[in-house]
């Protein structure tokens, strides 16, 4: 009977590559996998296990939190913190620093997620899923708090997504490319179905919050009314549009085929800095755009440059097709 390379072995024959693993990194991706596995569970029977709707609760950003982002929460909280590969964990439904109980081992990696992005789908039946970033703990830090996860997203060691649809796929980079996983049920395990994932540099497809148009800057504007003339216009050719209210599928539609994924700054978020937040949203979906070959930015700065100044800070997004964003990057050069 063929299996399939499953991701657990995948990453042990990463791990191979480097005489001096451990194996502390492979046990917290297997320990992240698992947390993934009970999520995709829960929100595969939602009603019919009474997780959907509103869990009564709001979280830091002030969100109305669904029954789903609390249980993700807890499940990524309980998968990570007794193996002592983590010192602490970060998460977007999370005021501070998650610090682990006193009895559990500290490990020399911090963990930040957004448990389930895109939670506003939920109970729509839509496209929802996870994301998560990994940095390494300063030496010597058994107690992190806030400014230790404060590291330019260059400095992940790994990121992934879970898309939660009509299959659930596992997308993740380690720093060596980018490869796609498809949740096997029948044997309960992740399995190499997308190797070597890579971004077309070239698109015609783009995806961005339309109802916000008429508070875009000038340089977004531009591009997408380019877009919108289509064949008459100076781009000479038609665009399509897609937007899934979760980012992680449209990221997800962006490394499969292409295409540029846009939540940009705009006189609606301009007090809060945009709508994404950099740690546990940007950063790992910039890591894994770049690792695929794609481009990633603020429309003004490179996502895995930036040095945060909060756990929770929110970013401009601009990201997908290398020749799509540098053109945006452009236009905001030129203002
Ligand atoms: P809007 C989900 O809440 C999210 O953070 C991203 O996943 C998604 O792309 C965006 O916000 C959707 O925002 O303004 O369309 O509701």
């Amino acid at each position: 009977m063929q299996v399939g390379t499953t991701v657990t072995q995948f990453i042990i024959e990463e791990q191979r590559r480097h005489a001096h693993a451990t194996g502390d990194f492979t046990s917290l991706i297997n320990d992240i996998v698992i947390a993934c596995k009970a999520i995709a569970n829960a929100v595969s029977r939602g009603s019919l296990a009474g997780v959907l709707g509103h869990a009564g609760t709001e979280n830091v950003q002030g969100e109305d939190q669904k029954k789903l982002d609390v249980l993700a929460n807890e499940a990524f909280l309980r998968c990570n913190e007794w193996g002592g590969r983590v010192a602490a964990m970060a998460s977007e439904e999370m005021d501070d620093v998650y610090n682990l109980p006193a009895v559990y081992p500290r490990g020399r990696y911090l963990l930040l997620f957004d448990p389930l992005d895109g939670s506003s789908n939920t109970d729509v039946n839509g496209i929802i899923g996870t994301i998560f970033s990994v940095l390494r703990c300063p030496d010597g830090v058994t107690e992190p708090s806030a400014e230790h996860f404060l590291q330019p997203g260059s400095q992940q060691v790994a990121a992934g997504m879970a898309v939660y649809g009509p299959q659930t796929i596992l997308v993740l980079t380690t720093g060596y490319g980018v490869n796609g996983f498809t949740l096997d049920d029948t044997i309960g395990e992740f399995v190499l179905t997308h190797p070597e994932m890579r971004v077309p540099e070239d698109s015609a497809e783009f995806a961005i919050n339309a109802s916000n148009q008429r508070h875009w800057e000038p340089p977004v504007q531009r591009y997408i009314d380019e877009c919108l003339a289509g064949t008459d216009g100076p781009r000479g050719r038609d665009f399509n549009m897609r937007w899934m209210g979760a980012m992680v599928g449209d990221v997800y539609r962006v490394l499969c085929r292409g295409g540029v994924f846009l939540y940009p700054a705009d006189a609606k978020t301009a007090k809060k800095g945009g709508k994404l937040r950099l740690m546990y949203e940007a950063n790992p979906v910039a890591m894994l755009i770049e690792q695929a070959g794609g481009a990633a930015s603020t429309g003004r700065e490179r996502l895995l440059d930036l040095q945060p100044v909060g756990l929770h800070q929110r970013v401009p997004v601009i990201v997908g097709s290398k020749h799509e964003v540098e053109r945006i990057v452009a236009y905001h050069r030129e203002g």
